[in-house]
């Protein structure tokens, strides 16, 4: 029976449909794979609701979403030596880079200029039934790690990075703006790392329970009218002490000032958020008590790591799914995104026989 290759394709700002295209073959180098799970993150919505992310990531040819994915190897291009077999079941990473620029030489390609990265303008996403990808991006995934776990290494791996980006390490007191996904994970990772304590702000109760539930030792609610010292007076309060670390996942203009005012002297302030392209810093204060602030963008060498931690239980991400829906409900998946209920929403993208 010969199979189709149903997609999730987004023409432009509000239009995207399901479509039949044709199934491609593994080049040099790639494999074709039978796409399992794909997560929802904020960017696909964003680029469906809006059809663009600022200036310089506009939709401008219809182009598939997502990038938070598992599969398994239908076929194996030239060359190929890992993963080597067909019926492989692994998590995509969902770059591609150069090989060639001082980023990639020098192990920081995630800086790649000429990157490929899946559903990010002008470039295609993999929320279909199949799809082709670089072989040395995919990752077995081994028999105790699900498909969604295997695509949630993507959000994960985007808290590992800002962990090792901000050194953290045993004993260190955390605190992590931003309980969406992004921040979830971020919270398990410096868990993971060896945080003593982990402390994680919303402006959202629902999201604060779910962070603590999920793991994080402490929460603190943003309300209307609290300034940014008086927020970080609270954190060091609830943390004994004031962060060794801060890592803002929300992307707010408060956020960005309340880590410069709650980080300790001496501290570092990693900011993964993307907000307004432009925010003002506390100057005085970063500077007088040195805080280092570092960006952080999606990551390097993750997946293995991410990976082993989960199958060996030290990091739990299993939780963060709350919703699901299959190929064929596509729409009713971002609606239920854009909708903010719940945190992570996943669609199952394989064939299921009608009964
Ligand atoms: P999200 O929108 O689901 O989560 C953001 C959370 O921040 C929400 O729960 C929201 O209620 C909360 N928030 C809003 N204002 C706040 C405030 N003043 N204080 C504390 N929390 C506040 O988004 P996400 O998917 O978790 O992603 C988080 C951010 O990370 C986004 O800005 C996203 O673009 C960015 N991101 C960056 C990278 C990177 O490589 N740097 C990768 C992925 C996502
Ligand atoms: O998981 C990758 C990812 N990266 C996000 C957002 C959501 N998911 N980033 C925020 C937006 N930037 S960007 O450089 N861009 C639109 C490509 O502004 C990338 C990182
Ligand atoms: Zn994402």
């Amino acid at each position: 029976m010969s199979d189709t290759n149903l997609s999730a394709v987004l023409f432009k700002a509000k239009d995207l449909q399901l479509v039949e295209r044709p199934i491609c073959e593994p080049g040099k180098g790639e494999v074709q794979l039978c796409m399992q799970k794909v997560g929802i993150c904020g960017s696909d919505v964003h680029y469906w609701q809006e059809g663009r992310i600022g200036d310089r990531f506009v939709v401008q040819a219809p182009m598939l979403l997502g990038h938070e994915c598992s599969a398994t190897v239908t076929k194996v291009g030239d060359g190929v030596t890992h993963p080597k077999s067909v019926g492989d079941r692994v998590a995509i990473e969902p770059h591609g880079v150069c090989r060639k620029c001082d980023a990639c030489k020098t192990g920081r390609y995630n800086l790649c200029p000429d990157v490929f990265f899946l559903a990010t303008p002008p470039d295609s996403g993999a929320l279909a039934r199949y799809h082709v990808h670089g072989a040395d991006f995919v990752f077995k995934l081994p028999d105790n790690v699900s498909f969604e776990e295997g695509a949630l290494i993507e959000p994960l791996s985007v808290g590992l990075h800002a962990c090792r980006r901000a050194r953290l390490s045993m004993g260190h007191r955390v605190l992590v703006c931003g309980a969406g996904p992004i921040g979830l994970c971020a919270m398990l990772s410096a868990k993971a790392f060896g945080a003593a304590a982990v402390c994680v702000t919303d402006i959202d109760s629902g999201r604060l329970e779910f962070a603590k539930k999920l793991g994080a030792s402490h929460t603190l609610l943003i309300e209307k009218g609290q300034t940014e010292e008086q927020v970080a007076a609270k954190v060091a309060e609830t943390l004994g002490a004031a962060p060794d670390r801060t890592i803002e996942c929300s992307g707010a203009q408060f956020s960005v000032n309340l880590g410069v005012y709650a980080t300790k002297p001496g501290g570092v302030f990693v900011i993964v958020g993307h907000g307004p392209s432009k925010v003002e810093f506390p100057v005085v204060s970063l500077v007088a008590k040195e805080i280092a602030i570092l960006g952080s963008f999606r990551y390097i060498n993750t997946w293995q790591t991410a990976i082993d931690m989960i199958s060996c239980g030290k990091i739990n991400v299993a939780p963060l799914v709350t919703h699901r829906f299959t190929l064929e409900d596509t729409l009713a998946a971002f609606e239920t995104a854009r909708s903010g209920v719940g945190v992570k929403v996943m669609i199952d993208c394989a064939k299921h026989e009608k009964k």
